[in-house]
């Protein structure tokens, strides 16, 4: 089953439209054109089981949401570990800061079985968990769900559960 934040924070529920920056892309080797379709790719998930819709800003100062790489001590109290381990993390609605560890073989929009690392991790599959958490859902009990708290690396998991669904459908 689905879970939520302590308190169950949510974006508020008359706000749906949220917009996402995408900035310290230089930490990653990912073009730019190809973070920016990644991204809109795994918001196109969510926002398609909801009423919310989101859009790219070049600007963070009017986003909802920022989105970057990082590597190591990042100035958040949570440093990133180097390749596997943390991947990213995101934290609870409505502070939208949604970190990368920049020191991940991360692939873009290819198949992922086939990268020819054995660490490589698909960055759409990472970016739909982590936007879950951004909305506000915290981790599910059920396998398959994609708030489900395992990944493995070389493969791709993009497509919400019905658990997500239902979940992120009760929350706005
Ligand atoms: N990052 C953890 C995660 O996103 C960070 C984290 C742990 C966390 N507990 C949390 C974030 C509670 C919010 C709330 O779960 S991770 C997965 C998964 C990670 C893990 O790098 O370990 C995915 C990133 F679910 F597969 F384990 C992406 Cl998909
Ligand atoms: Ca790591
Ligand atoms: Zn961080
Ligand atoms: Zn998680």
């Amino acid at each position: 089953l689905y879970s939520y934040f302590p308190g169950s924070p949510s974006w508020p529920r008359s706000k749906k439209s949220l917009r996402y920056a995408i900035t310290a892309a230089t930490e990653t080797t990912i073009d730019r054109a190809t973070l920016s379709r990644v991204f809109a790719s795994a918001f196109a998930r969510w926002s398609a089981a909801t009423t919310l819709n989101f859009t790219e800003t070049a600007s963070a100062s009017d986003a909802d949401i920022t989105i970057g790489f990082h590597s190591g001590d990042h100035g958040d109290g949570e440093a990133f570990d180097g390749p596997l381990g943390t991947l990213a993390h995101a934290f609870s609605p409505t502070d939208g800061r949604f970190h990368l560890d920049a020191s991940e073989a991360w692939v873009a929009g290819g198949d992922v079985s086939r990268a020819s690392l054995d660490a490589a991790v698909d960055l759409e599959s990472v970016a739909v968990h982590e936007i879950g958490h951004l909305l506000g859902l915290g981790h599910s009990s059920v396998e398959g769900a994609i708030m489900y708290p395992t990944i493995t690396s070389r493969t791709q998991k993009v497509e919400l559960a019905n658990d997500d669904v239902v979940g992120i459908q009760s929350l706005y």
